[in-house]
């Protein structure tokens, strides 16, 4: 079958709603950007344990501190089933990790934020979670078959982030006067930057068109955002707090919220690695990595004694020389 020909196929295929497996043909374009997109979120749930990791030893009580391990362990997990998902279009693990500690690979601007008080641990599941379930629920439609099996799970635990979120903020919002207090600052500054975690408008979105087009991405970036300030606003009102934008009003013909213009330099600018955290993001990532040398290590050199041992054990059990039965 000559290219042309099997292009043609493949997008029958994803337009037929078959998913693609590893080993299926696929055009080089789809392989790359599935592994830049899969690749980029594997990275930005690694970078998002490090802004929660700031509270575990000071979360205000046993029990939320035991959610708050156990959410940025999940985080942990989710860049693991990632990262494996990558692997199976045929990158080294280690060559996405390279790229991302010491090259030019991107991960979620919205984790170069800081976490300046508990408030905030409750806003970022709130809202960066709930960011997050928005833009990832529809992943689990993705065309490419080992990344849309990833999300199923991933969004299972995302929806129980947002909870623990939520309730924070709850807790917060019915307490004294200096709790609510903290919980709409914290709202005041996690708010834009979740809205900028949908990505650039579709305008000026250079990858939407060919994704939606190959089924990786379902949605269009507008479409997104809307749905997240459609369902958020009622929350904060539950909640009793105001979203940080006096253009945010109803509109009874649209049948959504309108809101106010997101401040693009601001996105462009921590994308490109000049936000309040991105150098500490990278140097805490960096240092990890390069602490962490030893552990490797070891688990090599150990899964290579196994497997020395299971050899020798082998040759014990059938005794005749591999050679013989050629
Ligand atoms: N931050 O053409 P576009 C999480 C880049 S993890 C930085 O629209 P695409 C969580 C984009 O990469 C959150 N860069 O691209 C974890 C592209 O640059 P390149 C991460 C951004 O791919 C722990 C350029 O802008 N979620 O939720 O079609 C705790 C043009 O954009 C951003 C995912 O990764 C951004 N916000 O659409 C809590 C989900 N937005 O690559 C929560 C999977 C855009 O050409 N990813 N850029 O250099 C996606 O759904 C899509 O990749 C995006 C962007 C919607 C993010």
């Amino acid at each position: 079958m000559n290219a042309e020909q099997l292009e043609k196929d493949f997008q029958g295929k994803v337009d037929a709603e078959i998913r693609i497996e590893p080993k299926d043909w696929m055009p080089e374009s789809y392989r790359k950007t599935l592994i830049r997109q899969i690749s980029q979120h594997a990275h930005s749930e690694i970078v998002g344990m490090l802004p929660e990791g700031n509270w575990i030893t000071r979360a205000p009580s046993l029990r939320r501190k035991v959610a708050l391990l156990a959410k940025v362990q999940d985080e942990a997990g989710h860049g693991l089933y990632l990262y494996s998902a990558a692997e199976t279009l045929g990158i080294e693990r280690e060559t996405l990790i390279e790229e991302y500690l010491y090259g030019n690979a991107k991960y979620s601007s919205i984790f170069n934020y800081p976490t300046l008080t508990w408030a905030d641990i409750g806003a970022i599941g709130w809202l960066v979670d709930g960011a997050a379930i928005m833009n990832q629920v529809p992943l689990c439609r993705c065309s490419y078959g080992p990344y849309a099996r990833a999300m199923v799970r991933i969004c299972k635990e995302e929806s129980f982030h947002q909870r623990q979120g939520y309730e924070i903020m709850l807790t917060l919002c019915r307490g004294s006067k200096a709790q609510k207090a903290m919980a709409q600052d914290a709202l005041n500054r996690w708010w834009w930057p979740s809205l900028m975690m949908f990505g650039p408008h579709d305008s000026d979105s250079p990858h939407s068109e060919q994704s939606m087009k190959w089924k990786i991405k379902r949605i269009s970036n507008d479409e997104l955002r809307q749905r997240f300030v459609d369902v958020t606003v009622e929350q904060a009102n539950f909640l009793g707090i105001a979203i940080p934008d006096p253009d945010l009003r109803w509109n009874e013909e649209r049948g959504h919220y309108d809101f106010g213009p997101i401040n693009w330099a601001e996105f462009w600018d921590v994308v490109k690695g000049n936000g309040p955290c991105n150098r500490d993001r990278i140097r805490a990532r960096r240092k990890a990595h390069e602490e962490g040398q030893w552990v490797r290590d070891a688990a090599m050199a150990y899964a290579e004694k196994r497997k020395a041992r299971q050899i020798a054990a082998d040759a014990v059990a059938s005794p005749i020389p591999v050679a013989n039965y050629a």
